[in-house]
């Protein structure tokens, strides 16, 4: 049986090691340098929050270690680390460098290195092949192959999941992409589709998340245009969205977070600058995107204002940290930019609460929240709180909606000033 390594079991890999060993054709092994990962997944505990890896991890077998031993004898080694940025916005490579360096160290005549992690076009062949060459004294196209294949996982999503979502595949010779494609097929239903060259697999995914943070942008910079029109925009994009062709909806909110949309555009910017081009517009999308967490502090400015009230002397509650709905993922948040603004640009120490982060809330008593402050700003729309009723809240008197979550109708007849973004 061949043996396969999936090297670094963080959000979405975990899910990719379950269903290497759901096949049940290949003796799989998970590598993680966190030794409590690796003692919470030997005790059965699915490290992270998903449903469909839960279920499954309990009806497989695999091993896990934080020992580099266990990559001895691999056949195909994945490498599934973080391509996070840094303080500055430029490429963090230090996981995908020590993994690599590590997985050289296991080499062996006739096997596979593939990073699926978010790499930028020329990752694998400038940064990883020669780290891989230089430590193992083999060379790659020939006695192991390198292939890329992008993760496509949309975390909080119950529909699309590792099995069903299509997936390209780029190595350094063509023939042996073939052959990891074949590999893959063993272990998802989805189309597998080989790309001419890694550079062409690298780019799609670093293309595809680019893709959706211009498309926000697009509907950030619209909704600030709109609120000044004093049109609704989000039934205005609605409108717009049933248009079955030629558009494709998104919706403005208070900001772009999660370590790959906030995050990949960078990549992208970084490696065509490499290569003399300044890409202007995704330069300014980004740049659209990362303003929205103080347009959304503006906002809450003018709703207190209509009251004769200031930020400075108005308590504040920010409900909820996650990027997005329904996940307990707070990487690159908008709601942490806001926080930060109310408390840089008007001194206002705000109350913080979600569920998911007690160690980042002020408060673990949402109710105890609401009823102690008089504004309160929504940063992520978590399902299970979207019914609440704010009008038990007699001292509340402003709410800014930074995902747009709730019914404007609501508030029609309240003392609540409501307003949200682009609405
Ligand atoms: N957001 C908006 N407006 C939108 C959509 C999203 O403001 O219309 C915000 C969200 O609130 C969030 C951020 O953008 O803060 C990212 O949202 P997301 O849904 O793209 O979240 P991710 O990063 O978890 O998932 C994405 C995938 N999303 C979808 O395809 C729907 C996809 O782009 C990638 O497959 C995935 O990242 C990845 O792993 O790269």
């Amino acid at each position: 049986m061949q043996k396969v390594s999936v090297i670094g079991l963080w959000y979405v890999w975990f899910p990719l090691l379950v269903a290497i060993a759901k096949a049940n054709k290949f003796d799989v092994v998970g590598f993680d340098i966190q030794k409590e990962k690796i003692q919470q997944i030997k005790k059965w505990v699915c490290p992270i929050d998903d449903k469909l890896a839960r279920e499954e991890m309990q009806e497989v077998t695999f091993t896990v270690s934080s020992e580099p031993d266990v990559l001895q004898d691999v056949d195909y080694h994945i490498i599934c680390v973080p391509t996070p940025i840094t303080k500055n916005y430029e490429p963090d490579l230090e996981p995908l460098i020590s993994a690599s360096k590590l997985v050289a160290r296991y080499l062996k005549p006739g096997s596979y290195v593939v990073i699926e992690s978010t790499v930028n076009p020329g990752m694998c062949t400038e940064v990883v092949l020669p780290l891989l060459e230089e430590e193992s004294g083999l060379t790659g196209g020939q006695d192991f192959e390198l292939g890329h294949c992008p993760e496509r996982i949309n975390p909080g999503d119950n529909k699309r999941n590792l099995y069903n979502i299509n997936r390209n595949i780029g190595a350094l010779t063509k023939p042996w992409a073939e052959e990891l494609a074949t590999f893959y097929r063993e272990i998802i239903s989805a189309d597998v589709y080989v790309m001419e060259t890694i550079l062409e697999a690298e780019s799609t995914k670093i293309i595809e998340n680019t893709f959706r943070d211009i498309n926000i942008a697009f509907v950030n910079e619209l909704a600030q245009s709109f609120d000044k029109m004093g049109i609704d925009l989000v039934n205005v994009l609605k409108g717009a969205g049933n248009k079955p062709f030629a558009f494709l909806t998104h919706y403005p909110g208070c900001g772009v977070g999660g370590h790959c949309i906030a995050v990949d555009p960078y990549y992208l910017i970084r490696k065509a600058s490499d290569h003399w081009f300044d890409h202007v517009f995704l330069k300014n999308a980004r740049k659209i995107n990362k303003y929205m967490p103080q347009y959304t502090v503006e906002k809450l400015v003018h709703a207190l204002n209509q009251k004769q009230k200031s930020v400075k002397s108005t308590s504040v509650a920010v409900l909820w940290l996650s990027y997005k709905a329904n996940v307990g993922d707070d990487r690159e948040s908008p709601a942490y930019d806001i926080i930060a603004h109310l408390q840089s640009a008007y001194e206002n120490q705000p109350l913080i609460y979600d569920p998911y982060f007690p160690e980042a809330s002020t408060h673990t008593d949402l109710d105890k929240i609401l009823k102690s402050t008089e504004a309160v700003i929504i940063a992520t729309n978590h399902q299970e709180f979207l019914d609440i009723d704010y009008s038990q809240y007699p001292q509340l008197c402003a709410i800014v909606d930074g995902r747009n979550c709730l019914n404007s109708s609501r508030f029609t007849d309240s003392n609540i000033i409501y307003t949200g973004i682009g609405r």
